[in-house]
């Protein structure tokens, strides 16, 4: 059976951010990158790109294109914020994601035996819902074209490409779409007057190894529709912790618990906007000599709840005994799972 396979794709991410945040700037030219001269532009709004404004464009000739643009400066940890929203959605519909960047992740949603048209809006629906901005979905039987269909009619666009559209629908493109041909490949394509996927077709094998290498033969493959790469589930770290080093030495107890509330409050948040639970909590000091202690504990159940997880490291807190000050503490949860969701009552 042939897969079902979602590319999910926010629109002009760091900008969408910027003018969800200013509304004064939504309709504008958002630029983000670095504001010097000497630095690139990371992405812009649509409306920039009217202008010819690129990601990667150097700034000073954005500045040229699009002389009344609003140049900002990037907010990365605001954009993760909203990138941990959008993948936690993901995570709601399937445990099988692929995350490419900070906006972009593959989903096989082919074990959902759903209409990928309603799990499509449904994302769409929701992201928009929870987040504010909009998401572009591309599906398909494989990931080049998934991935395709995303790019389709952004922004905020939902494409699917199904079996019998293909060769026909990928003739008129330009090769710059097959993704992997950057701007040296195609232009040598050009010189040689292969300017679409149809011209490509008259390539074979041979020659198109013997022109990109090992890759020519997934080239040859792609644009025949033919793409066999699974969807495989990003690799996630085995523990989550937070520690601190303390502005003063200290041996009271209680000051060291309030470090630990903090951390099982921040540890709790990136447990849960991951969906994964630990069940091994670790407490680690320093001691003002630089020695270091650590306790652990393993619970019977998982847990990713901040209440839990402080009862759990006060407890181990409370059984440490120090013969000196303390300099450094630390919190960590590990031996981490992903939680099972209720998938199938999402929707109908
Ligand atoms: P993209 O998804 O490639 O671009 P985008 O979301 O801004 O626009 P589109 O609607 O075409 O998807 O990249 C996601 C974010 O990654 C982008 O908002 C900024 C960042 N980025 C860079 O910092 N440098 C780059 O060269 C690119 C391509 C992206
Ligand atoms: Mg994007």
């Amino acid at each position: 059976m042939d897969k079902v396979i979602m590319h999910v794709d926010m629109d002009a991410f760091f900008a969408a951010v910027e003018a969800l945040d200013n509304p004064a700037l939504r309709g504008k030219p958002v630029i983000v990158g670095g504001t010097s001269e000497r630095g690139v532009v990371a992405t812009c709004s649509y409306e920039a790109r009217a202008y010819g404004v690129r990601s990667a464009m150097p700034i000073y000739m954005a500045k040229a294109n699009c002389p009344h643009g609003v140049f900002l400066p990037t907010r990365y940890w605001r954009y993760k914020e909203i990138s941990n929203k959008i993948f936690h959605i993901f995570y709601q519909v399937t445990n099988l994601v692929e995350g490419l960047s900070i906006d972009e992740a593959y989903l096989d949603i082919t074990a959902l035996y759903k209409n990928p048209i309603d799990v499509a809006v449904y994302i769409k629906n929701k992201v928009k819902r929870e987040t504010g901005l909009t998401i572009s979905v591309g599906i398909s039987y494989n990931k080049f074209l998934a991935k395709l269909a995303s790019d389709w009619n952004k922004p905020d666009g939902l494409k699917i490409i199904t079996k019998d559209m293909i060769p026909k629908i990928l003739y008129p493109l330009s090769v710059d779409k097959v993704y992997g041909l950057g701007k040296k490949s195609t232009k040598k394509l050009n010189d040689i007057g292969i300017f679409t996927i149809e011209d490509l077709y008259k390539l074979p094998r041979d020659l198109m190894i013997e022109f990109f290498g090992k890759f020519g033969n997934e080239i040859y493959d792609r644009i025949r529709g033919i793409d066999r790469r699974e969807v495989t589930i990003s690799r996630e770290r085995k523990s989550i912790g937070k520690e601190t080093t303390l502005l003063v030495d200290t041996d009271n107890k209680l000051e060291l618990m309030e470090y630990l509330k903090i951390f099982s409050r921040a540890i709790s948040n990136l447990l849960k906007n991951k969906n994964m639970s630990g069940n091994n909590i670790t407490v680690k000091i320093k001691t003002s000599s630089f020695l270091s202690h650590t306790r652990s504990r393993t619970l019977q159940q998982y847990i990713n709840d901040e209440n839990d997880i402080f009862r759990e490291a006060a407890s181990i807190l409370e059984d440490m005994k120090f013969e000196e000050k303390i300099r450094l503490i630390g919190l960590s949860v590990s031996n981490l799972k992903e939680n099972k969701i209720e998938q199938l009552t999402l929707w109908k």
